[in-house]
C-alpha cells in the first residue's frame, strides 16, 4: 500500500493505533478470503478493494472534499443514499464489524450492548476509522433503542443528524416517513450548498437503483446448484457496495456477474447444503459465521439482512413530474424494508418463506448479534413459520470475538448433519 501517513494524520487518525488495526486484517482477509479455491477472477477487484481499504477510497474522499464536496457517513439502510448522491456528497456506510474497535466503544456505552454500535462508537473515539474521520456529517436513524441513543454520545465527536423512522407501517406513518425524507433533503442542500431538483434527485435515483441491480444480478445468480460463488465472497461485495464509488462498483460487479454467467453453465455438484441467514447485519470486516459455515460442506447461498437482500431488494419508480412524486416513490420503496424494528413486522417472514423456496435452501440460521432485542425477539415467528414449512432452522447469538468460534462450528456441523 502507498504510504498515507501524512492523509492520515490530517484527518486527525491515531497512528500508532491504526497500525495496529492494519496489522490485524490483512492476516484475517488472507487466511479467510485468499485460502478459498477456484475463486472468479472478477473477485480481484474486491481484493483490491481491501487491500486499499484506508488508502485509494479515503484519498478520493480527500479529494471530494478538496473541491468542496462533503461526505457523509450512515448507518443504516434507511437512509436514502439517492438524498445523498442528489445532494452532490458522497455516502459511507459506518458500521463496524471488528472487535478491535469494541474496547474503545465501551469506554463510552455500556458493555452489555450490540456489538455492532460498540464498534463504531470505538471506531469513531479511538480515531481510528480514516471514513469517519472523513465524514462532514453522519446520519443517525431512529430504529433500535441501543443506535437511537448512542447518537446523543457520538453528537460529541461528530455532528450528527437523526432521522426519524417511523416504527409502524400505517398511513401516517408513510405521510411521516415523508415529511423526514423532505427535511432530510434540506439537510442535505444545508450542508453541501446545492440543490436537489427533479434532475438531481431522478439521476440519485438512477444510480441507487444500478447498485441494486447488479447486486441482485449477483443474488440472482447464487439460486443456481452449486452457486457460482461463495457466500464469503458474496458477503464481502454486499460489505464494500456501502463505500465504494457507486459507479466503479456497478461496473465491476456486473464485470463479475458475466464470468458467474459463465460458471454456472459448468458448475459441478459437491452435494454441499445450501443454507440461508437471516437476522441482523454483518459489518465489515465480520465474517465469521460465514467463514465457519464454509469451512464446513455447505454454503451460504442468500442472506436475509441489511448486508444482504434488505440492502437491495425493490427498487425505487424513476417516473414522477415533480420532486414529490419522486419522494413518495423514495418513501414506498424504503417502506418496504422489512427491520425488526417495525411493529408488526410480518413482512420479514414472507420475505424469508420466499427465499427459502427461490434459492433452494436446505436450512436456515437465524443470525443474532448478542443484545439485538428485536431479532431476538423475532426468532419465534421465524423459527414457527420455517416450522411449518418443514425448513430447519437453528439460532446463532453470537459477537466479534472469536472465543465463542469453536463452539458456534460444533453447532453448525450438527445442523448440517442432521439436514
Ligand atoms: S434496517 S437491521 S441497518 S436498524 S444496531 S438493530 S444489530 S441492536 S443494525 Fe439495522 Fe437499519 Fe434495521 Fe437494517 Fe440490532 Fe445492533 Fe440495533 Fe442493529
Amino acid at each position: 500500500m502507498a504510504d498515507y501517513r501524512e492523509l492520515w494524520s490530517k484527518l486527525g487518525i491515531d497512528l500508532e493505533k491504526h497500525d495496529k488495526l492494519c496489522a490485524v486484517l490483512p492476516e484475517l482477509y488472507g487466511g479467510t478470503y485468499l485460502t478459498q479455491k477456484n475463486r472468479p477472477e472478477g473477485m480481484n477487484y474486491f481484493n483490491f478493494v481491501v487491500a486499499e481499504v484506508h488508502g485509494l477510497r479515503i484519498k478520493e474522499l480527500d479529494e471530494h472534499k478538496k473541491s468542496g464536496g462533503k461526505v457523509v457517513g450512515t448507518f443504516c439502510v434507511f437512509v436514502p443514499d439517492e438524498v445523498i448522491f442528489a445532494a452532490g456528497a458522497i455516502g459511507v456506510g459506518l458500521c463496524a464489524g471488528s472487535q478491535f474497535w469494541v474496547e474503545d466503544g465501551e469506554k463510552v456505552l455500556p458493555r452489555n450492548m450490540c456489538p455492532l454500535i460498540k464498534a463504531f462508537m470505538g471506531a469513531k473515539v479511538g480515531g481510528t476509522c480514516p471514513y469517519f474521520q472523513s465524514c462532514d456529517m453522519v446520519i443517525g436513524e431512529t430504529t433500535c433503542d441501543g443506535k437511537k441513543k448512542a447518537w446523543e454520545v457520538l453528537d460529541d465527536y461528530v455532528p450528527v443528524y437523526v432521522m426519524e423512522l417511523p416504527q409502524m407501517k400505517r398511513e401516517k406513518n408513510y405521510a411521516q416517513w415523508i415529511e423526514e425524507i423532505k427535511e432530510f433533503i434540506s439537510k442535505m442542500e444545508e450542508l453541501t450548498g446545492n440543490k436537489v431538483t427533479v434532475d438531481t434527485l431522478r439521476e440519485g435515483i438512477r444510480i441507487a437503483n444500478l447498485k441494486r441491480k447488479a447486486l441482485k444480478r449477483l443474488y440472482d445468480l447464487r439460486k443456481y446448484k452449486p452457486s457460482p460463488i461463495s457466500g464469503l465472497d458474496v458477503l464481502l461485495i454486499s460489505q464494500i457496495a456501502f463505500y465504494d464509488d457507486p459507479k466503479r462498483f456497478v461496473e465491476k460487479l456486473n464485470e463479475l456477474c458475466d464470468e458467474l454467467d459463465e460458471r454456472v453453465k459448468n458448475g459441478v455438484d459437491e452435494g454441499k447444503k445450501r443454507l440461508m441467514i437471516t437476522g441482523t447485519p454483518m459489518a465489515l470486516p465480520n465474517w465469521k459465521l460465514h467463514s465457519i459455515i464454509e469451512g464446513l460442506n455447505a454454503q451460504v447461498v442468500v442472506e436475509e439482512t441489511c448486508t444482504g437482500t434488505r440492502y437491495f431488494e425493490n427498487e425505487v419508480d424513476e417516473k414522477g413530474e415533480t420532486i414529490d412524486d419522486l419522494i413518495k416513490n423514495i418513501a414506498d420503496r424504503y417502506m418496504k424494508i422489512n427491520c425488526a424494528c417495525f411493529t408488526p413486522n410480518t413482512g420479514r417472514i414472507d420475505d424469508i418463506i420466499k427465499y427459502t423456496d427461490e434459492y433452494n435452501v436446505d436450512g436456515v440460521i437465524d443470525f443474532n448479534l448478542s443484545f439485538c432485542h428485536t431479532y431476538a425477539v423475532e426468532h419465534k415467528a421465524v423459527e414457527e413459520s420455517l416450522k411449518e414449512k418443514n425448513i430447519p432452522v437453528m439460532q446463532i447469538e453470537t459477537d466479534y470475538s472469536t472465543e465463542d468460534s469453536g463452539q458456534i462450528k460444533t453447532r453448525v456441523e450438527a445442523f448440517l448433519e442432521m439436514l
